[in-house]
C-alpha cells in the first residue's frame, strides 16, 4: 500500500497580545483554528511544527503595566503566564509558546535590522515627534491622545481611532494630550528614526504576491491594494525603553538610538522564528531546517491564521523583511484569514460586561464546549455573532443529542444485553452496506474540508456523519432484532460501538478532551487512534470480537435555560435582556 509521504507543515497563529487575557472571538479567530489544523494534520501522521507566543513590546503593555502599578517586566511575566493557562485549558496543543521579549527575538530583530541596513533598505530620517514637557520624553503611539483630525472624537489614540477607525499619526491629532500624566504642555519636535524604505521592494513583493498561489482571495486582495497604493518607508523604531534595542552590526548602541527601540509591528512577527529557536534550545531540536531554505526549508509548508486586521502585516511588512535581507528566509504558503466573532453583533468589551473571557469561559464549562461552538460557527465568509442561544442550541442539539445519546445508547445496550463484549455474530446486510457508503463519501469531503481549512463545513460535516450514524440505528434497530433474531442485533450493535470508535476519531480534532475520554473508554490504543485515511478506509470493524465496552460517563451536559439566562445576566446577553 503507497503511504502517503510525510508532510512537514509550520504553523503559526498570530501572537496575542500582551495587555490582558483574550476574549473568545481572539480565539476563534486565529489561535482555535490553527489548534484544529495541527491535531488533523498530526493525526494524518504529518511532521507538525505549531508555533505562537506573546505579542509584549509596545505602547499597549507598557501603558498597561503602568496601571497595573508594575515594572513592565514583571507585568510581561505574570501575562504569559496567564495566557499560556488559558491556552491549556483550552487544550491548544502549541509546539512552543514563547515570548516576543526572548533575547532570541532581540537578536533576530537586529539581525533582520542590519541585514536590511546593508543592502540599502534603511535610511535614518528626522520626523516630527510629540514631546511632553510635563513627562520629560516623547509620547508615541497610544502615549498620546487628542481629539481625531477626521471624525473630531476627542479620546483618539496617537496610532488609532476608535471612533472611525482610521490609522493616525500622533502628530496630528488636535488637542493632545499624554495618555501618562494628562500633561498637555505639548510640542512637536524633531527626532530620527529608522525607515524601512519598503518603496524599493515593491516589484519584488509583486512578483511574490503574483506567485502566491494558494492564499483566498481576501488575503490576496488586501496585499494587493496596499501595492496598487504604492508601498510606503515606514518607521521601525520607536521612542521608548521597552522593547528590542537599536544594535548595530558593531554589537554597540547606535549612536543617537540609545533611547529608542524597535517598533513592536517590526520585532513581532520576527518572534515567529525566534519562537522556533526557543522551541529548538529548549528541545534539542533543529529551527533552521524549519525556517532557512537554505537549511532544508524549501519542503516546509508554512501556515499562517490570523484575524483580518493583521493581513496587511503578513501579506507586506513581514514578508518585506524576509525577502528585504536578501536571505533564504521561508516565506507563508497558505494563510488562512477571519473576520470578526463578536457579542451579538457588537464589540467584546469588559468594562461594558460584554462578551466572555477565555479564562471565564472555562470555569463555566470544559473546552471542548466551547470549541465546538466556536468553529461550528467559525468567522469565514463574514463577521459571526456569538449568542447564548446559540451556543445553548448547539450544545444540546450536536453534542448533546446526536453525539451524547449516541454513544450512551448503544454502549449501555452492549452493556446490558451483549454482557459488555463486542458480540461476533451475525452478517452484515443492507444497513451496513448503507452506512459504510455513507462514511465513506462523508469521510472524504470532510478529510477535503480540513485541508482546504475550511472550519464550518469541517464541523458541519463531523455532525452530519453522527447524525448518519443515528439514521442506521434507526434503521437497524438491534433493540427491536433482539427479541426474536440476536444474530441480526448484534450486527447492529457492533456497527454502532464501531461507528463510536470512528466518531471519536473524527472528532479529536474539534474536541480533542472529549475524543480521548471516549477512546479511553473503549481502550483504542493509541496506534488506532489516526486520521481514517478516506482512500483507505478499514471500513467499520475496528474493534475485535469480544472487545470490552464499558459506557463512558455522560459526555456533555445540556444547556438548561435557567443557566443560560444567568449567563446572559453576568456576561450580556440579547440587547432586548
Ligand atoms: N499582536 C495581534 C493584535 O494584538 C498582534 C499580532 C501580531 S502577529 C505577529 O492585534
Ligand atoms: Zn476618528
Amino acid at each position: 500500500m503507497a503511504q502517503t509521504p510525510k508532510r512537514r507543515i509550520l504553523i503559526t497563529s498570530a501572537l496575542p497580545y500582551i495587555n490582558g487575557i483574550k476574549h473568545l472571538g481572539n480565539l476563534a479567530g486565529s489561535m482555535l483554528p490553527a489548534d484544529v489544523f495541527a491535531r488533523f494534520q498530526r493525526l494524518r501522521g504529518h511532521d507538525v511544527l505549531y508555533i505562537c507566543a506573546t505579542d509584549e513590546h509596545g505602547t499597549p503593555a507598557e501603558l498597561a503595566a503602568q496601571q497595573a502599578g508594575m515594572d513592565v517586566r514583571a507585568y510581561c511575566d505574570q501575562q504569559h503566564d496567564i495566557q499560556r493557562a488559558a491556552g491549556a485549558g483550552f487544550d491548544l496543543s502549541y509546539d512552543w509558546f514563547g515570548r516576543s521579549s526572548s533575547p532570541q527575538n532581540a537578536r533576530l530583530t537586529q539581525h533582520f535590522a542590519n541585514a536590511l541596513e546593508a543592502r540599502g533598505l534603511i535610511e535614518e530620517r528626522i520626523s516630527k515627534q510629540v514631546y511632553s514637557h510635563d513627562d520629560g520624553r516623547f509620547l508615541p503611539d497610544r502615549y498620546v491622545e487628542g481629539t481625531c483630525p477626521h471624525c473630531d472624537y476627542d479620546k483618539a489614540r496617537g496610532d488609532q481611532c476608535d471612533q472611525c477607525g482610521r490609522l493616525l499619526d500622533p502628530v496630528d491629532l488636535k488637542n493632545p494630550y499624554s495618555a501618562v500624566s494628562g500633561g498637555t504642555q505639548i510640542e512637536i519636535r524633531d527626532t530620527a528614526h529608522l525607515f524601512l524604505r519598503q518603496s524599493e521592494l515593491q516589484d519584488t513583493l509583486r512578483d511574490w504576491v503574483e506567485g502566491a498561489t494558494d492564499w483566498p482571495p481576501l488575503a490576496r486582495s488586501i496585499a494587493l491594494k496596499w501595492l496598487d497604493e504604492g508601498l510606503r518607508d515606514r518607521a521601525i523604531t520607536r521612542d521608548l525603553h521597552w522593547g528590542v534595542p537599536v544594535i548595530g552590526p558593531d554589537g554597540t548602541p547606535r549612536p543617537g538610538f540609545e533611547n529608542k527601540v524597535f517598533y513592536v509591528w517590526f520585532d513581532a512577527p520576527i518572534e515567529y522564528i525566534a519562537a522556533t529557536e526557543e522551541w529548538a534550545e529548549a528541545t534539542g531540536s533543529d529551527w533552521q531546517s524549519w525556517w532557512r531554505r537554505d537549511k532544508g526549508a524549501d519542503d516546509v509548508e508554512y501556515v499562517e491564521f490570523m484575524g483580518k486586521d493583521n493581513v496587511a502585516f503578513h501579506t507586506v511588512s513581514f514578508p518585506v523583511t524576509l525577502l528585504g535581507s536578501g536571505e533564504p528566509w521561508k516565506t507563508v504558503d497558505r494563510l488562512k484569514a477571519f473576520n470578526w466573532v463578536t457579542w451579538y453583533g457588537g464589540k467584546f468589551s469588559t468594562s461594558h460586561r460584554r462578551g466572555v473571557f477565555m479564562d471565564q469561559a472555562l470555569e463555566l464549562l470544559p473546552s471542548d464546549y466551547w470549541r465546538w461552538y466556536l468553529m461550528a460557527n467559525a468567522p469565514e465568509g463574514s463577521d459571526a455573532a456569538f449568542t447564548w442561544e446559540g451556543f445553548q442550541a448547539a450544545i444540546n442539539s450536536d453534542l448533546a443529542n446526536v453525539l451524547g445519546n449516541f454513544v450512551n445508547r448503544i454502549t449501555k445496550y452492549t452493556a446490558s444485553k451483549f454482557d459488555g463484549a463486542l458480540p461476533a455474530e451475525g452478517t452484515p446486510g443492507e444497513d451496513e452496506a448503507w452506512i459504510e457508503t455513507e462514511i465513506r463519501t462523508r469521510l472524504s469531503q470532510l478529510t477535503a474540508h480540513y485541508e482546504a481549512m475550511e472550519f464550518r463545513k469541517a464541523a458541519a460535516e463531523t455532525r452530519a456523519i453522527w447524525a448518519a450514524g443515528n439514521e442506521y440505528l434507526t434503521r437497524a434497530a438491534p433493540w427491536v432484532k433482539f427479541k426474536t433474531d440476536r444474530a441480526a442485533a448484534a450486527v447492529g450493535v457492533r456497527t454502532g460501538l464501531n461507528l463510536v470508535a470512528l466518531f471519536a476519531r473524527i472528532a479529536q480534532p474539534l474536541i480533542p478532551a472529549t475524543a480521548a475520554r471516549l477512546l479511553d473508554a473503549l481502550q483504542i490504543p493509541d496506534a488506532d487512534r489516526s486520521w481514517p485515511d478516506p482512500d483507505r478506509f478499514e471500513g467499520l470493524d475496528l474493534l475485535p470480537e469480544g472487545h470490552p465496552i464499558s459506557p463512558p460517563p455522560v459526555l456533555f451536559m445540556k444547556l438548561e435555560d435557567a443557566t443560560v439566562a444567568d449567563w446572559s445576566d453576568q456576561f450580556g446577553g440579547a440587547p432586548a435582556d
